[in-house]
């Protein structure tokens, strides 16, 4: 499968057609990834792989069924230091032509690597986790089902025993696998996030380790052992309170904000739009939950059964100008605040002209669930970004009353939430394709869509007008279709083939 996104977040290298992203630490230091799509592989080694172990077995068909970013490379020490200021690595001597700061952060237990994976989150620069052990071992594979990813001397692709001079050596020297990652053999072991446990046989989706145990999974050999541990069904596992010199990570960066599309609207004005997962979530909001109305529950789960992309900010005036020829907003003082003065209605009209251009795929409203399943981005609190029970963190994060000036404001000026997306608390209220209800009951779901019939149609996330707990995720409100208002616009889902 070959990926043609149109991304201004994503480099395509001619060698390898896999979207790669890149991060930015503080201090400029960068993280990059591969994305790793999704697949079927065959996990573990047979029973006549030379010098493998028992555990290795049985060999099992494994469906990866979402894609991932995984780092290039282990995590460096300089990585670690820019997250953590400290650095635990015992490698720090001098080697000619080498910084140590290069090699992989080696000492770190699997402990300490949630530590760094959870101020690396805090950071907001997407949502980083350690690989499954199936994910790192399909990573590693990269389509091969050879004991190692390349054939030939183990030594000329791999840090290791006895050729490593007894320490791990800066990322990247040896040669890539097929899917762009280095070292996923040798230098350091690397942590996964599962719970050590012997296989079993069948075919498995996705499969995470059991839900305790004693010992974590690290994988791929190091420096200090001899190539048979190198394999890429090797399995070894230690508790997760240690670290060792010959251990250390790479990273999963989630792909919720890795795939960027760009829509080319008439006059080569832009509209972007992010990837978001399928998945499923909690939708309303406890009884407990502060400012709440009662149409925010019964909470119910939902499942969105299919990714989507989502206009990362609501459509602008100057998108809007760009569709219909004309701008009905009233606060115009700059041509990036969003669109307001539309009907539901006239959100028809601008998206059946926009469909008529003949871009690719369609574009939609959202429905009320999508809504609320982007605004929460993972999150269970009133906000995408916390419970903010005094409203102390709001002010970064969206445009309301008594904050806001009076008026609407530019598209993206404040916080994007943890997906990516801009102003889903405030600026101005969001028009979805519902008709209004009351939720029926607290049964599951799979893609609600409202009720076939009403009078009112769902609006949602607060705006400019509004006290802040108009703002929260599950609030619900809504307006006959034909109301115009300044504190209410539209954005929108692109559904592509
Ligand atoms: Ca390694
Ligand atoms: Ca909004």
């Amino acid at each position: 499968m070959i990926f043609v996104w149109l991304m201004a977040l994503t480099t395509l290298f001619a060698d390898n057609p896999l979207p790669r992203r890149t991060i930015e630490l503080p201090g400029n230091v960068k993280i990059e990834f591969a994305y790793i799509a999704p697949g079927n592989f065959v996990m573990g080694s047979p029973n006549d792989e030379a010098n493998r172990d028992v555990d290795e077995g049985p060999e099992h068909p494994v469906t990866i069924t979402h894609g991932y970013y995984l780092g290039l490379q282990e995590v460096t020490q300089r990585q670690w230091v820019a997250v953590m200021d400290t650095n635990p690595s015992v490698f720090r001597q001098p080697a000619e032509d080498e910084d140590h700061l290069d090699r992989p952060v080696d000492s770190v237990s699997w402990q300490e690597s949630q530590r760094f994976i959870q101020r690396l989150n805090a950071l907001a620069l997407g949502r980083f986790r350690l690989p499954t052990e199936a994910e790192w071992e399909y990573a590693a594979r990269a389509g091969t089902t050879r004991p190692y990813a390349f054939d030939g001397d183990v030594h000329q692709f791999a840090w290791a025993n006895s050729r490593s001079m007894a320490r791990t050596h800066l990322v990247g020297r040896k040669p890539s696998n097929a899917w762009g990652l280095h070292d996923m053999h040798g230098n350091v072991w690397e942590w996964c996030s599962d719970w050590y446990a012997p296989y079993t046989a069948g075919s498995v989706k996705d499969p995470i380790g059991p839900m305790s145990g004693k010992e974590k999974v690290f994988r791929g050999g190091s420096w200090y052992d001899f190539p048979d541990a190198l394999r890429s069904a090797n399995r070894h596992r230690h508790t997760p309170d240690k670290g060792f010199t010959s251990i250390g990570f790479r990273l999963v960066m989630e792909p919720t904000i890795g795939e960027e599309k760009l829509a080319i609207l008439p006059g080569g004005i832009t509209m972007r739009f992010i990837r978001l997962p399928a998945g499923d979530f909690a939708m309303g909001s406890q009884q407990s939950e502060a400012g709440r109305a009662p149409d925010e529950g019964p909470v119910h789960r939902v499942t969105i059964s299919k990714p989507m992309f989502m206009g990362i900010h609501e459509v602008t005036q100057t998108q809007w100008s760009a569709v219909m020829g004309q701008n009905p907003s009233v606060f115009t003082e700059h041509e990036n605040n969003p669109v307001e003065m539309v009907s539901w209605r006239d959100t028809q009209d601008f998206l059946s002209r926009l469909n008529a251009l003949n871009l690719e795929g369609t574009f939609r409203l959202p429905t009320e669930a999508e809504w609320e399943y982007a605004a929460r981005a993972g999150s269970t609190t009133r906000f995408g970004f916390g419970d903010d029970p005094e409203y102390g963190a709001l002010l970064q994060h969206g445009w309301f009353y008594s904050r806001a000036e009076g008026r609407s404001h530019i598209v993206g000026l404040k916080k994007p939430n943890a997906w990516g997306l801009f102003d889903m608390h405030g600026n101005v209220w969001e028009w979805c394709s519902d008709w209004f209800a009351p939720y029926a009951d607290d049964q599951a779901v799979t893609d609600p869509q409202g009720p076939a019939l009403g009078t009112h149609r769902v609006i949602r996330g607060g705006s400019w007008f509004n006290e802040p707990e108009a703002l929260r995720s599950a609030n619900r409100h809504r307006h006959d279709p034909d109301s115009r208002q300044t504190n209410l616009g539209l954005r929108l889902i692109w559904v592509l083939p």
